[in-house]
């Protein structure tokens, strides 16, 4: 086929500079090469050169000595562990601080949000810092102070003024206590009981009643709530009646301001945050951080990053992970110290697309379910088999590209196939990080080839604020977590029972270092638990190193079961797996450990599964479709299928499944904030669908 009439029939916009180059050649060699050998020369011709990577990618970790088989970062030239990058921002107020420096010659915005359909608004470092100074000051008025009550909620989705009364808390050494949703009713008052907090932040009346109920009727220390949307005076009654204080945050503002307070500039050594983690089981547990650990945890990350971007003033991050997690605050931190701004989603994630065309950010984190989400739609829209074919001759040229150390989207493969998907995300995206949960090594190549931004694949928990390993430039191979970061040093310790021996190179997965937490409120038990007499923190995950110093996250200690037969599964393995499959949205597989084989309840695609199931001649809305037995056999073959050629054994394949048309959510308690699979809740919630399937099994 000749190169025009091919890319006519394709219809690709931007196309002027190949134009130009195919005009620069013969008919004759146009005719004869045929379109994409010609591409291909011009993409040759006009490729860049790669960046250095920061350190030898074939050793990208040390041995620490001390025979313990410990590791640390390459990029650092001692064994001591990082504590801060810039000399002034030691401290998650500092950080703040050298923002509004750095920004304030450009007279910066920091924190934006937008109405429905509007443009986003923004507040300037200098308004943000006024805002905080006087909430602040409004805390210290009604008794908070460093020594005294200094546990301070905010129980709010993220937007600016989550930002701010966190850096209100900052600016008076006080300590910021998250609160959300998916806790639950009752862990959300074990959390304030724990945490003996007397001030709430709240966003919404809703959340305001809903710590009220928590508390009506019984003892509790609960004095103020501070709401920030607008709210009726019965409300106000109900709070008297609790004996606790509703005030608006403009009204507490004032206060604030009537009363200033100078600043009480913390040091890296004090509490910055308590982060309340829900396990699956028992109450949650108050990870303390201090100021040292999150701001070595984001100056770790920028040395990693700084030899191929450096971040600054123009960069826009959105904000939409939940601010109740470390992730997302390390984010925002990075944001910060550099004086770029952050623009908050609406709220809404069923919005988030919108947000950012309208944003634009450079930098996006994400959580693997979501680039899984990208995957599918991205081969979805490649419905014919010429598309495919295209998509996939374009993504193996930008892979070699990304294999020699190239990203870029400038190229012609980006001009073709992978501008859409580009612009959707407002197309100047330059950076994102994946972390909270395995990414498959299928899709994360992908995605870096077809988004053409710098991604980078962070492991990591909340005991040592948020990350430990993280990928480094240069290295955009996927299957491993890259090395440990300069913050901290990794090893790994025997798990006899299972066969990982630290001597092979495998097993319990332990971090020390200056993002180590300090343990856990109120709570010696289970501190002791997981850091151990000597500092390390066990992290319960299975890791093994690679010949080239990177980690690779092998096991889960916590999620793993046995079978009847004795054989040990990990669900979260086969479900990455399953998800591939175009009809599938989600997936959750358990084994009773009575059984001798897995189950699965799979909640089908809406998007595709109408489309999936028309190629099978089989039709109807989608609820039919969910009810209908053919389809539920032919999902099930397909995703038999993906698993058998990803290698799954036979005992790690489902026997059977149920489809489910409400998908796993926040709302509905089976997923956390950051959309990890609740496992319990999962189980419980479909025990009686889990039953029948094993009953018809046996018959
Ligand atoms: C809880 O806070 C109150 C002040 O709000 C204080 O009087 C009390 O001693 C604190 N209790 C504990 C157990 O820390
Ligand atoms: C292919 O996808 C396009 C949208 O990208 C859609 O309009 C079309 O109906 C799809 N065709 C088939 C056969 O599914
Ligand atoms: C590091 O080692 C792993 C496993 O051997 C491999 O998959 C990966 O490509 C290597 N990375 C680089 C940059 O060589
Ligand atoms: C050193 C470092 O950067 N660790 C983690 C800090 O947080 C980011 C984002 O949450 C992680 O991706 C890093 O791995």
């Amino acid at each position: 086929m000749q190169a025009q009439q091919l890319l006519n029939q394709l219809r690709f916009p931007e196309l002027d500079e190949v134009r130009q180059y195919l005009r620069s050649l013969s008919t004759h060699t146009l005719v004869g090469v045929g379109a994409f050998a010609a591409l291909t020369t011009y993409w040759y011709t006009t490729r860049p050169k790669a960046l250095k990577p920061p350190c030898d990618l074939k050793m990208q970790s040390v041995e620490v000595p001390g025979g313990e088989y410990a590791r640390r970062s390459a990029l650092m030239d001692s064994d001591k562990h990082m504590t801060h990058l810039y000399n002034d921002a030691k401290t998650m107020y500092e950080f703040f601080l050298r923002g509004a420096r750095v920004s304030s010659e450009y007279n910066g915005p920091c924190l934006g949000a937008r109405q429905p359909s509007q443009s986003y608004e923004w507040l300037s470092y200098s308004e943000v810092a006024e805002k905080a100074e006087n909430l602040g000051s409004a805390l210290l008025h009604r008794g908070h102070t460093k020594t005294k009550d200094q546990f301070i909620g905010i129980f709010a989705q993220n937007r600016p003024e989550w930002t701010i009364a966190e850096l209100a808390c900052y600016t008076f050494s006080l300590v910021a206590v998250p609160l959300y949703d998916t806790l639950g009713t009752e862990a959300i008052a074990y959390v304030i009981d724990k945490a003996n907090i007397s001030s709430i932040l709240c966003d919404v009346p809703e959340k305001a009643r809903l710590v009220l109920e928590c508390f009506s009727g019984r003892e509790h220390r609960v004095r103020t709530i501070i709401l920030m949307e607008p709210f009726e005076d019965e409300l106000v009654a109900k709070g008297k009646d609790c004996g606790i204080d509703i005030l608006s945050l403009s009204q507490v503002e004032a206060i604030g301001k009537a009363h200033h307070h100078q600043p009480v500039p913390p040091s890296p050594e004090d509490m910055a945050v308590v982060c309340f983690t829900s396990g699956t089981t028992g109450n949650p547990k108050g990870a303390m951080l201090t100021h040292g650990n999150v701001a070595s945890n984001c100056s770790a990350f920028i040395k990693v990053i700084e030899d191929h971007l450096i971040l600054d003033h123009h960069d826009v991050h959105i904000s939409y992970l939940p601010l109740a997690h470390m992730f997302e605050r390390v984010v925002e931190g990075v944001i910060l110290v550099h004086g770029g701004r952050i623009g908050f989603f609406q709220g809404d994630i069923r919005l988030l697309m919108d947000d950012l065309t309208t944003l634009r950010p450079t930098v996006f984190p994400v959580v693997p379910r979501l680039l899984n989400r990208m995957f599918d739609k991205i081969y979805g829209q490649a419905n014919t088999s010429l598309k495919r074919w295209v998509l996939d001759f374009a993504f193996k040229r930008k892979e070699a590209e990304l294999l020699s150390g190239i990203i870029r989207r400038d190229s012609i493969w980006d001009k073709l196939i992978f501008r859409k998907v580009q612009a959707s995300l407002g197309g100047r995206v330059r950076l994102m990080i994946t972390g909270a949960a395995p990414v498959s090594a299928t899709v994360l190549t992908f995605l870096r080839a077809a988004l053409g931004c710098q991604l980078y694949e962070g492991y990591g928990q909340t005991e040592c604020t948020a990350g430990c390993t993280m990928t480094v430039p240069g290295d955009w191979t996927a299957g491993h977590v890259g090395a440990p970061l300069p913050c901290n040093s990794v090893k790994l310790v025997d798990v006899a029972e299972m066969n990982y021996l630290a001597a092979n190179g495998e097993g319990e997965v332990c971090v020390k270092g200056a993002n180590v937490f300090l343990g856990y409120l109120k709570d010696p038990e289970k501190t002791e638990e997981t850091i151990d007499a000597n500092g390390w923190v066990h992290t319960g995950d299975i890791g093994k190193w690679l010949p080239n110093g990177t980690l690779r996250i092998v096991d889960r200690k916590k999620h793993i079961f046995k079978l009847a037969q004795g054989e040990y599964i990990a669900p979260e393995k086969i479900e990455n797996i399953y998800t591939r499959s175009d009809a599938v949205a989600q997936v959750f597989v358990h084994g009773d450990s009575l059984q001798a084989c897995l189950v699965a309840i799979i909640v089908p695609d809406p998007d595709f599964l109408p489309g999936w199931a028309k190629k099978r001649g089989l039709e109807g809305s989608y609820g039919d479709l969910c009810n209908n037995m053919d389809v539920k056999k032919a999902i099930l073959e397909d995703i038999l299928k993906l698993g058998k050629d990803s290698g799954l054994k036979s005992f790690e394949q489902v026997k059977d499944i149920t489809l489910f048309t409400e998908m796993f959510s926040i709302q509905n308690g089976l997923l956390t904030p950051t959309l990890k699979a609740k496992r319990a809740e999962l189980r419980n919630y479909f025990r009686e669908q889990i039953d029948k399937l094993y009953s018809k099994i046996k018959m």
